[in-house]
């Protein structure tokens, strides 16, 4: 597609359309925006009272902090999937990673539609982590109920999908255009309170799992959170909990480091809502509904496989130490933190250990020295590459992680569930499917650790 119109920009101001909206629908949210620009600020004084340099007071400044990093909607129907492919690809996000969400009990999977190149998320980092029900995986009478109502709406609007054909087609858009898209896609993630069927359907649907009664029961697909990015989330739970937000119980993924890796995040619990539902003479009767929140997250370097397994096997025996323990509250932190230990915690040993993924650059010296001199023959690439950093020739700084966890995406699903039981063995004996999202969405999803690997090995080659 030649574009005629930037994808960054677009992505950036639908991010920002999308938050205002939210933040009028869900006015907490707007609050707990100001709660983490409170610890923000207060954790970039500390630092600075200490006389560190850790925070880069750049990463606060309003303009470039203070967009959301990510939101989350849940959908239906492979239509519905493969059309939001279609809308996010207008703004630059292409599906990355797979999710099995039937490992933390739930009947969907997901991808997170993502800016895939670092200069994209750089200049705006917005993804949308995009679940999809797996019908296989309810019951039939469920089946039928849910197929029934998710076949008569439509969640997107005439005029998005002609902008959506254009460009396909043409593949152009003028600046009016792109204002429609923004104004249309909206509509996309609204909230309604008028449900699409009646209570006993709704009671019904949340009797076999509350996250299909919220996908299922609705003319839209609702945002259902925004999340903004804290330097400090350990204080962002402190002060909600001060500010006496409903805030979850605990911080998700893993425990404070000195090398943040992969992701930390926490939410305010959703609130329960009013809701209208049909009945029989096509009046409204008035109920209830629990779906919507707002999460902070904290980003962490990016792991290799290698560095992921390991995280996986150290996170896998707390569970399953804490579950016989019974350990919950304070124990399981410290439980998680020694753990941890095991986790090596300093750059030179996440490098030489392979763990995480690194940005390599020339350092002033390297910039000096000639290509030439660089080609000399060190033996094998990790050789030579140890002597370039040994030499002072070449500095190297961790990547970002810019995916999810799906252990952590279950436990914020589940503060903002209320009390679920998870243990229908129909889904937690499901086996991934990544094939049928595949198929739904039609296309392929990237590989994240692929991309990783192919923005350490660009640097590597744009530097030497
Ligand atoms: C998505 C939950 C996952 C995250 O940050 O891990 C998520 C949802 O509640 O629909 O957004
Ligand atoms: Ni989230």
């Amino acid at each position: 597609m030649t574009q005629t119109w930037d994808q960054n920009e677009l992505r950036a101001r639908f991010c920002h359309a999308l938050s205002e909206m939210y933040k009028t629908e869900v006015p907490l949210y707007g609050d707990l925006i100001d709660v983490v620009w409170e610890a923000d600020a207060k954790a970039l004084h500390n630092s600075q009272d200490a006389g560190a340099n850790i925070i880069n007071p750049d990463d606060v400044l309003p303009s470039r902090h203070r967009v959301e990093r990510h939101g989350a909607i849940r959908l239906g129907t492979a239509y519905e999937l493969s059309t939001m492919r279609r809308m996010f690809a207008v703004m630059g996000m292409y599906p990355v990673g797979y999710y099995d969400l039937s490992l933390a009990g739930f009947p969907m999977h997901a991808t997170a539609f993502r800016p895939s190149t670092q200069d994209a998320l750089s200049q705006n980092p917005f993804r949308v982590f995009t679940t999809v029900l797996r019908m296989e995986l309810l019951t039939e009478k469920t089946q039928e109920l849910a197929k029934r109502a998710l076949a008569q709406r439509h969640i997107f609007t005439p005029k998005l999908l002609e902008i959506l054909d254009m460009v396909d087609k043409k593949g152009t858009l003028t600046p009016a255009e792109c204002t429609e898209f923004i104004k249309n896609g909206l509509e996309t993630f609204r909230w309604h309170s008028k449900a699409t069927v009646t209570l006993d359907e709704y009671m019904l649907l949340k009797a076999e799992h509350p996250l299909i009664a919220d996908i299922v029961s609705f003319p839209s697909s609702h945002i259902n959170h925004l999340t903004p990015r804290s330097i400090d989330i350990d204080l962002v739970q402190q002060l909600m909990l001060d500010h006496g937000m409903p805030a979850k119980e605990r911080i998700e993924g893993p425990p404070k480091r000195q090398c943040p890796i992969l992701l930390r995040q926490t939410s305010f619990k959703a609130l329960e809502e009013t809701v209208f539902f049909r009945d029989a003479s096509a009046t409204f009767v008035k109920g209830s509904h629990t779906a919507r929140f707002g999460e902070v997250e904290q980003r962490g370097y990016a792991l290799t496989r290698k560095g992921r397994q390991l995280y996986d096997r150290i996170l896998d025996r707390v569970n399953a130490e804490a579950e016989e323990l019974k350990l919950k509250g304070n124990d399981y932190e410290q439980l998680l933190k020694s753990h941890f230990k095991l986790f090596p915690d300093s750059l030179l040993e996440l490098r030489q250990q392979n763990l995480a993924y690194f940005c390599y650059q020339l350092t002033p010296t390297g910039e000096r020295v000639a290509k030439d001199d660089l080609a000399t023959d060190f033996g094998s690439p990790a050789v030579y590459l140890q002597a370039l950093l040994d030499k002072g020739i070449l500095k190297y700084e961790p990547l970002t992680y810019e995916d999810f966890l799906p252990l952590s995406a279950g436990g914020i699903f589940n503060s903002n569930l209320g009390d679920v039981s998870q243990s229908r063995q129909l889904i937690m004996s499901a086996e991934p499917d990544l094939d049928g999202f595949q198929r739904s969405l039609g296309t392929h999803i990237a590989d994240e650790f692929h991309l990783y690997a192919q923005m350490q090995q660009e640097s590597l080659l744009h530097s030497i």
